[in-house]
This record gives structure tokens, sequence and C-alpha cells, in this order.
């Protein structure tokens, strides 16, 4: 305290010795106005950006949305007259397969894909799809027995080709045929 004091002290001796009348004035002003500026800013940021704890509370709130945000499909309704069909993801002795591995839709149904054992997704890959629009999304990994991927059957008429990504080399791979909504 009393070292920071005599310091202060002397620093402001020397202001004084160094500067003579007004223009001594004017710059210990403009000092304390740059203070008082710096001050407002200060608490201009404090009362605009949220507190540090709020922010990070933010940051760490953020990512659950993402994926949601990758997988638009969240449980759809057919449309009147449509069915949901559920094609089930699996894993066991014979190995990673959707079953039906091959479907037929309407459009206006809902394709309902429903993880039964093992780790897998959906992805209708571009690639496996040349020149088809409005695919959906590929989904993120189902890895909870009974969670599921609606996909709403709202593309053209055509053959569809659907994978899951982890087993598509080991031929998990699946067909949907798409026809046009049936009159009733
Ligand atoms: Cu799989």
């Amino acid at each position: 305290m009393r070292a920071a004091s005599q310091l202060g002290r002397r620093l402001a001796a020397a202001v004084h010795h160094s500067m003579r009348g007004t223009q001594a004035m004017h710059i210990q002003r403009s000092a304390s106005a740059v203070a008082l500026g710096a001050a407002a800013l200060l608490v201009a940021c404090g009362g605009g950006k949220p507190p540090a704890g709020g922010e990070s509370a933010a940051t760490s709130a953020s990512p659950p949305p993402a994926p949601a945000a990758e997988t638009p499909a969240g449980p759809q309704t057919p449309d009147a007259g449509g069915k949901v069909i559920t094609v089930e993801l699996i894993t066991d002795e014979t190995g990673n397969y959707f079953k039906p591995k091959k479907l037929e839709a309407h459009q206006g149904d809902v394709i309902r894909y429903t993880l039964t054992q093992g780790v897998h997704n959906v992805d209708f890959l571009p690639d496996s799809n040349p020149g088809k629009a409005g695919l959906p999304k590929a989904s993120d990994l189902l890895q909870l027995p009974g969670q599921t991927f609606d996909v709403k059957v709202t593309f053209a008429p055509g053959q569809y080709y659907f994978q899951c990504d982890p087993h598509a080399a080991l031929g998990m791979r699946g067909r949907l045929d798409v026809e046009k909504a049936e009159k009733e």
C-alpha cells in the first residue's frame, strides 16, 4: 500500500514537472475522460452480453440442437390414406441388414426405420441415387433398440437406394420403390 501510494505520488509529481499549466490539466482531463470512456465500454459490454457463466451455458446447450438439425426427420405423420412402413435395422448371427431390404411405398407414406439390434444409420446416398431430388439427409447412428428414423415419402416416383454407412460394404443396403399416391 505504502509503496504504491509513494509511487503514485512520484508519478503525479513527474507529470506536473514535465507538463505545465493548462497543457497538463488538459492531459489529465483527457486521461480521465478516456478512463471514463473505458469504464462506460466495460459497462456496455457487461450489459450487452450475457455473463460469462450464461455464455458458457449457452455454448454447452447449443450442441444438442445441431444433431437434430442433421436429422430433420423426427416422428412423421403419413398423409391421409398413407401408412407407416416399418423397416428394421438388425445385427444378428447372419450379419447386418435391413428387414425388409426391398420395399414399396406410395407418396405420402412414412418409412419408419427402427433399430432392432446393433448400431446402424440410414443414408440415401446421393451417389447411389443420381439425378434424384429431395433425398432425406442421412440419419444419425441409431444405437438404442427401438430408436427410429422416419422418412416421409415426398420424393418423385422411382427407385431409390439406401444403405447403412458403417455396414454398406458388408451389404447392408436396401431399395425403395416409390409410387404415386393412391387415389381413394
Ligand atoms: Cu449397419
